[in-house]
């Protein structure tokens, strides 16, 4: 009777033991994910898109930052997703990608500005 008793504690003891680390495990992995999701961006410089294509994953967002002195906009071709306004300096726009396919976009103010970004599932 004694024994069975001290298993139990010992039992619960582990039990509570391996549930703490497992979750100052879950804890660290979130910390390691570090500030949120992939975050995909495309810098507006010389008046060209940077990277000019990007891969990225159905539901990953995608941000666009102006790092020109002229503003410029972010305009799908095949209206695939709201356009932006047109970006100031440092100004950014940001669109979550949604259906896996090619989405090429262009600057309206500068229509040979163009860039494609691959969505895929
Ligand atoms: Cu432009």
């Amino acid at each position: 009777m004694t024994t069975l008793i001290s298993r139990i504690r010992i039992t619960a003891l582990l039990c509570s033991i391996s549930f703490s680390s497992l979750s100052a495990l879950a804890g660290e992995t979130k910390d390691a994910g570090g500030g949120g999701a992939m975050e995909n961006r495309i810098e507006i410089k010389d008046f060209a898109f940077n990277p000019q294509t990007i891969k990225v994953k159905s539901g990953e967002k995608i941000t666009w930052v102006n790092r020109d002195e002229e503003p410029h906009t972010v305009v799908s071709v095949e209206k695939q997703f709201k356009k932006s306004s047109a970006l100031d300096t440092d100004q950014e726009f940001t669109i979550t990608a949604g259906a896996p396919g090619n989405y090429t976009y262009f600057c309206s103010v500068h229509p040979k500005m163009t860039g494609t970004t691959v969505v895929e599932k």
